[in-house]
């Protein structure tokens, strides 16, 4: 009797024969290997993909490459028709925005390391050296891999250990935005940085082609003011929230020409928590979730994407509205920088003559947060060495009262170039302002 697994594998290779031979057969075209059944005797059909050779895809004319804002790509080397990558697991002195520094622990001296970019059929042989002080491994996080080489120490591997370099070798069998991170004392080691973005292109594209193709990681992290050491133990009280390891505002913003499709592949390997990404001013597609294509009828738009701790998602629009548009995890404590959450309510307490008779005993005292607390970063008090205001930034028009996983999207028509174009022009009649007299009257009585 033939078993269910011998009909479908046999009828893959008939049907790839027949249709472009067998050596195309499971990569021709993006779709069959994006919406990878969960049946694994459908999954069965791909492993062809294993036994034929793809040469190396190359930037720029088989793929766009995926830009990382505040980090970079990793370089590979083509030996043999395979690609070669070299990652350095490392303390690293990190800075998350001007004035917080912390020592991390990331990869190729960079937080969090760099990202991984291949195309589908791409044979790669990635080498892995320790240089922290303990054991690690990396894991390959929702890549189809062979066992032996899906990175939990253990598990999977014996740990790398200080000093030791390790060779993990596979080809790649599918395409989409994956991530790599550290998973050998996983709860140190991701609380301290160990992590990247895999983003795998197909091999034969379709659909539009992107212009713009962004890879955002978020983390959080927990890291007291005025020291130098993330705390890899916290569970809850996060005080740092990172997008590609860096606070607003010291992310890099995402800037597109007017009319350009825009990609943004998010992931999230923060230790403990899901962040609702929103972007204003568009409505997206959700066109990707965990590296598998969402088929164009089934593509959720919207404007809020929940990423959850080790999922990835993208989203693709049209770059048709100009202007300068947030977008931000939209739980409000992630876009705070290094605020204590254990300091009493003192909204509407009316500080009266306490700061006078505090003043006294403590020179310069003064009650803060009896109005709110959106002042507090625009004070430009002075702050404790190595620490950052709670919120905040010059912005065009005001102070913006932002921090954390924040960045920002400018979209202008004429650009030259991707360089930053500075704050937005907005065109008459298009600012919120003052109300005058006269409107108000005319229109309120
Ligand atoms: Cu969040």
């Amino acid at each position: 009797m033939i078993s269910r697994r011998k009909f479908f594998s046999d009828a893959a290779v008939v049907a790839g024969t027949a249709a472009f031979g067998p050596a195309t057969r499971s990569l021709q075209g993006a779709e069959p290997i994006g919406q990878r059944s969960e049946n694994p005797e459908n999954n069965r059909e791909n492993t062809q993909a294993d036994q034929q050779e793809y040469p190396p895809g190359e930037p720029g004319k088989d793929y766009t490459p995926v830009i990382t804002p505040n980090g970079s790509t990793l370089p590979y080397k083509a030996v043999d028709g395979v690609k070669v990558f070299h990652l350095i697991a490392e303390e690293v002195d990190h800075e998350f925005a001007r004035g917080l520094r912390a020592y991390c622990w990331g990869f190729n001296g960079q937080v969090h390391g760099p990202t991984i970019e291949a195309v589908e059929g791409d044979r790669l042989r990635i080498y892995v050296t320790n240089r922290l002080p303990e054991n690690t491994s990396v894991h390959w996080h929702g890549l189809l891999v062979p066992s032996g080489m899906d990175g939990v120490a253990g598990l999977s591997q014996k740990n790398i250990a200080p000093g030791e370099t390790y060779k993990y070798e596979f080809q790649l069998r599918q395409h989409g935005t994956y991530m790599y991170h550290s998973h050998s004392d996983d709860m140190t080691q991701i609380a301290l940085g160990m992590m990247g973005m895999f983003v795998i292109h197909p091999r034969t594209p379709t659909g539009p082609k992107v212009d713009r193709d962004f890879a955002l990681m978020s983390s959080e992290w927990r890291i007291d003011v005025g020291t130098r050491r993330p705390i890899p133990i916290e569970m809850t009280d996060f005080n740092v929230l990172t997008f590609n390891g860096r606070v607003f505002p010291g992310t890099a913003p995402l800037v597109a020409k007017y009319g350009d499709r825009v990609k943004i592949r998010f992931g999230n390997l923060s230790p403990m928590e899901h962040h609702p990404i929103h972007l204003h001013g568009y409505r997206w597609k959700i066109t990707e979730m965990d590296g598998s294509q969402v088929p164009e009828i089934a593509q959720q738009a919207g404007n809020t994407v929940l990423v959850a701790v080790g999922q990835t998602r993208a989203v693709e629009f049209i770059a048709d509205n100009p202007g300068d548009w947030a977008m931000h995890c939209h739980m409000t404590h992630h876009t705070m920088n290094q605020m204590g959450h254990n300091a009493p309510n003192l909204i509407g307490v009316r500080p009266g003559s306490v700061d006078k008779r505090a003043s006294k005993l403590l020179p310069g005292y003064m009650t803060m947060g009896d109005t709110g607390m959106a002042d507090m970063g625009e004070m430009g008090m002075p702050v404790p060495r190595n620490s950052i205001p709670m919120v905040g930034a010059p912005g065009k028009h005001d102070y913006i009262d932002m921090g954390g996983m924040f960045t920002i999207l400018k979209v202008r028509e004429n650009l030259t170039s991707y360089d930053d174009p500075g704050w937005y022009e907005n065109p008459p009649g298009t600012l919120a302002t003052l109300a005058s007299n006269d409107e108000l009257q005319r229109d309120l009585g």
